[in-house]
């Protein structure tokens, strides 16, 4: 990039600070901003960006507005924001998205404590097109893997840590159980090593050196065992009820019953209370064993014709075929009341658990699932803000939908920067039900001292490495310090030649990190994901 261009590019956003410090932007000074650009902007060759402001100025005199807040103003001028961002080089040459609309983008959890390994895998998996989430933490392997649901498993381990098959041993079953496929990546190739890492569950292994286009290939192949599986499978793996697949088969028999019978029926949702709660206090192996004994529980006290659907985590559907509301109610109250009795015990410790349920009456033929489950998680919502432990009958909606809130936290000292992730959050498509609240800080002594994050909400916070006076490593070591540090997620946005602070940011437990320069799909892609999981 020539001198010229770096010194207009730091004039644009010099001048976008400036108004995001004064808030209002008076019509003169966004006219005179615009033909500046558009003067100077061709002759130094960005022809893109003076012809947009150009068109801007020419659009601008339509508008009769005096006064423009910065919002309107970064809305107004996104297009030469995002121009600029795309001629300071900030194009990734290496990471091409493939496999984008394809259905579910594959997730691959990568767990290794080399962390320049880590790097450089995450990298060479991530140009597939594949979500990869790189963790260096043994001890977050387990939070991850149930909270991002990998398709397929790497772990690298060199022979002297005994990490890699200790983690192997203990998520052997719930790999097993879903069809997880495992790879193991070995610094020797040693018979021993090798047996070891099969005898313990790994579907296929690898010996450093190795080479990246077959390793490429494998997991490739296991990914298309897994899906291969999970088309096939209706029940859900763990605890044997059906899966989502199966509900839609179910409501289309259902749908077609009433439109024959006009007999109306039933479905609850039902979701385990402060579940989070029994897998920090007694292990995810015991969580395990209450979702089972919570899904044959229900299906022992519901009639053979009822249906009982694992919806995901901790969440069950039940369907009651010819039953109306008062009477799917009285059954529900009955399971709610009975199940609070129930005793589970882990080691000398006993506990019992509790659920929230949500309720809809189903008569009319012509509506999709979506409709009735939104209905019934409304009620579900409301049963919950009740205090939980209840049971709550959904009214017909025409009141405002409840709406989850995340909220999402730019740290960044470029205002460029600020303004394009902005952009990016608000045009992202919701989860049902879900709402951001996004807001952005200049650097992280702003943002550690905002009260805006310090409450219960989960929230989202898209880190930059390289800040004023408080690092963006030093912020990521204040929040894990934090009580209650799980709600934050952190995306880290770091340079590619800062391979040390990577490594620490790894080591400190942030949720993704991506490269500088990126593409804006990229980053779009990975803060979808990440909210994905969030909602
Ligand atoms: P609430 O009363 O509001 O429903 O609170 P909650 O803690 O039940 O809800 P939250 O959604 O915060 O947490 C659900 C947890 O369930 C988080 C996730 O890690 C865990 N989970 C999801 N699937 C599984 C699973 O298959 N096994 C185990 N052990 N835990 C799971
Ligand atoms: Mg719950």
């Amino acid at each position: 990039m020539n001198k010229y261009k770096g010194h207009f590019l730091k004039n644009v956003r010099k001048k976008l600070e400036q108004w995001e410090d004064v808030g209002v932007v008076s019509y003169t000074e966004l006219y005179r901003f615009l033909h500046s650009i558009a003067g100077t902007a061709a002759v130094i060759g960005l022809d893109e960006i003076g012809m947009e402001a150009r068109q801007l100025m020419n659009d601008l005199d339509e508008q009769h507005k005096q006064q423009w807040t910065v919002e309107e103003v970064k809305q107004y001028i996104f297009k030469i924001v995002k121009l600029c961002y795309e001629n300071e080089g900030f194009v990734s040459p290496t990471s091409v998205l493939k496999g984008k609309g394809q259905g579910e983008q594959p997730v691959i959890l990568l767990v290794g404590n080399d962390t320049t390994f880590l790097m450089h895998m995450k990298e060479k998996l991530g140009t597939m097109g594949w979500y990869v989430i790189a963790v260096a933490q043994a001890e977050k392997v387990v939070s991850f893997f149930y909270d991002m649901r990998p398709h397929c498993i790497v772990i690298h381990f060199s022979t002297k840590e005994k990490h890699g098959f200790e983690l192997l041993e203990m998520l052997n079953e719930k790999l097993k159980q879903q069809f997880i496929s495992t790879m193991i990546i070995s610094d020797d190739n040693k018979k021993e090593t090798r047996l070891k890492s099969y005898a313990l569950g790994a579907d296929d292994f690898l010996a450093k050196p190795f080479d990246m286009d077959e390793l490429i290939v494998r997991i490739q192949r296991q990914l298309e065992r897994k899906k291969l599986i999970d088309e096939l499978l209706l029940l859900d793996e763990l605890t044997h009820v059906y899966n989502r697949k199966y509900l839609k088969q179910v409501y289309e028999q259902l749908q077609s019953d009433i439109t024959r019978f006009k007999e109306s029926y039933c479905l609850a949702v039902l979701d385990l209370d402060y579940f989070k709660k029994v897998n920090d206090h007694y292990g995810h192996l015991a969580g395990d064993t209450v979702l089972k004994e919570f899904a044959r529980f229900l299906r022992q006290e519901t009639r053979a014709g009822d249906t009982v659907v694992r919806f995901g985590g901790e969440e069950f559907l039940l369907l009651f075929p010819k039953t109306n509301i008062d009477t799917a109610c009285l059954i529900i109250e009955r399971i709610r009341t009975k199940f609070s009795n129930v005793l589970f015990q882990q080691g000398e410790k006993t506990f019992s658990c509790t659920f929230s349920s949500g309720i809809v009456e189903i008569s009319e033929g012509n509506r999709p699932l979506e409709y009735w489950l939104q209905l019934a998680d409304h009620a579900l919502y409301a049963a919950k803000q009740a205090g939980r432990n209840r049971v709550q009958v959904a009214k017909p909606s025409k009141e405002e939908p409840y709406q989850k809130l995340i909220k999402i936290a730019i740290v960044d000292d470029d205002a460029i920067m600020r303004t394009i992730i902005t952009d990016i959050l608000e045009k992202s498509p919701c989860e049902i039900n879900v709402k951001y609240d996004v807001r952005s800080f200049k650097d992280g002594v702003s943002f550690i001292e905002s009260t805006w994050h310090q409450d219960t909400l989960p929230c989202l916070v898209i880190l930059d490495g390289v800040l004023p006076k408080m690092d963006g490593i030093e912020v990521l070591q204040w929040l894990r310090a934090q009580k209650g540090a799980e709600r934050y997620k952190v995306i880290m946005l770091t340079s590619r030649q800062s391979e040390k602070d990577i490594a620490r940011a790894l080591e400190l437990g942030a949720d993704d990190y991506i490269t500088k320069p990126f593409k804006l799909l990229e980053l779009e892609e990975r803060i979808c994901q990440m909210m994905k999981r969030m909602s």
